[in-house]
């Protein structure tokens, strides 16, 4: 489906498989867990019906993990699987997502899972919260003392206590002031909202000061942000985070941030992959700095992207559907390829994975494969026409989930570099699985 061609420089949008939207960023242990939702091709309307999870160590190569989560997990839901966010508990990780409840419109769900990637599965079997027709977009945070908030909401924002259990709460929704000390006016006055608060919040602590990031109006969207000195309020509104996107913006936007090795990164989304806007949207990254008073900078939307916050280690097996930058493909999930696989290659396109490190240098290369017909990998440095390190021939395997592994001498190029496998053939060509370097 969406494919997209762009600069070599380009990083963002960061995933390029499919449209996706409503960024929820989590650290865990050395990963980044990326959580977003997903926007049907063609859509004209929010037509969303699961969840994503993509994985990363450095940032800019992304691991799908595929759909963690959807609307037949929650056997209350009819539609909408909007904008989410996941924590982490006591060995466990709890996502929040909001749906269109059969009978008492949007409501808001949790569900569990041991994995940061899911299954995730309802435990309770109804809405976690329903309180009107505005629960969209819930945003969770656990604060030092082990009190766990969730805020949400549209146009309103409000939120409870979570109980240590995380899948109930305890004491009444609380709606927050919306007022112009704490969320200030709207640029464009077109429906009367009280603040220029619109959806999309994003809450957290950094050091002894409460963030509360939110999409911001009217429409088109910018992000803004307010603080407090406690976890409930009294909000203050700072500032503009990221100004309305003029250039391949969709009309909303959705805030996440993550500290990760040492830097700090907003998400957002916007509408610039090819065929994409409004209801088409996708999720990109950038590197900030936080002021040495806590308060943040105005960030620019970039098409560069982030840099490399680690390098990518070759001779070790990576996942085919481990991705800075791809042209054509997809993904799918299998058992029999035990997950996630790269499908839908054909004659022409590419994957880019970003700062490999070949130390040692490389003297063949493996893939995973299967095939009715069959091809050619190129591993070429830097470029999809960059100096061509080998040729791996893709045989038939007797199938399309028939998989087996494949080599090809290379040449022993040593040094940092980013990796193209650019694929030739004619007509639907093989499926990917992994690949690895041996010295
Ligand atoms: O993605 C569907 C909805 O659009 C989200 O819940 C809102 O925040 C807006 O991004």
């Amino acid at each position: 489906m969406a494919f997209y061609t762009q600069p070599i420089r380009a990083q963002n949008p960061i995933i390029q498989t499919i449209y996706t939207a409503d960024p929820a960023p989590m650290v865990h242990g050395d990963t980044v867990y990326l959580y977003t939702s997903r926007d049907e091709d063609n859509s004209t309307w929010f037509t969303m019906k699961e969840w994503r999870c993509y994985s990363s160590t450095d940032m800019v190569n992304w691991t799908d993990k595929g759909s963690p989560l959807s609307l037949k997990d929650f056997s209350w839901a009819k539609k909408d699987a909007w904008a989410g966010q996941c924590i982490a508990r006591n060995g466990k990780f709890y996502f929040y997502v909001p749906m269109q409840h059969e009978t008492m419109g949007m409501s808001i769900g949790v569900a569990v899972s041991d994995s940061p990637a899911g299954p995730f599965k309802d435990p309770i079997g109804k809405p976690l919260v329903h309180s009107g027709n505005g629960d969209i977009d819930p945003t969770v945070f656990i604060d030092s003392d082990g009190q766990a908030y969730l805020y949400w909401g549209n146009p309103y924002l409000k939120y409870v206590k979570l109980n240590e259990d995380m899948i109930s709460y305890s004491g009444d929704v609380v709606t927050v002031p919306l007022n112009k000390e704490g969320f200030h006016v709207r640029y464009k006055d077109t429906d009367k909202r009280p603040s220029a608060y619109e959806e999309g919040p994003w809450f957290y602590k950094r050091k002894d000061l409460y963030y509360m990031l939110y999409a911001a109006g009217g429409v088109p969207e910018h992000l803004a942000y307010s603080t407090s000195s406690g976890p409930t309020g009294p909000w203050v509104y700072r500032d503009t985070i990221m100004p309305v996107i003029t250039k391949g913006g969709a009309f909303t936007n959705h805030p996440g941030t993550i500290d990760f090795k040492g830097k700090s990164y907003l998400f957002y989304h916007n509408g610039a992959l090819q065929g994409g806007g409004g209801f088409n949207r996708s999720v990109c990254v950038e590197e900030f700095k936080y002021n040495d008073d806590g308060t943040i900078p105005r960030i620019a939307n970039t098409i560069e992207g982030v840099r490399p916050a680690a390098n990518l280690n070759p001779y070790q097996r990576q996942e085919a559907e481990t991705i800075a930058w791809t042209v054509g493909v997809e993904t799918a999930r299998s058992a029999e390829a035990g997950g996630i696989y790269v499908t839908d290659i054909s004659d022409g396109d590419y994957i880019k994975v970003r700062s490999v490190d070949f130390k040692k240098g490389a003297r063949r290369f493996d893939a995973s494969v299967a095939s009715q017909s069959g091809g050619v990998i190129e591993l070429r440095l830097n470029s999809p026409d960059g100096l061509l390190l080998g040729s791996c021939q893709v045989p038939n395997t007797g199938g399309d989930q028939v998989w087996k592994t494949v080599s090809a001498k290379v040449k022993p190029e040593k040094g940092i570099h980013d990796v193209y496998f650019v694929f030739k053939g004619e007509g639907k060509l093989f499926n990917f699985n992994w690949w690895k370097f041996n010295k």
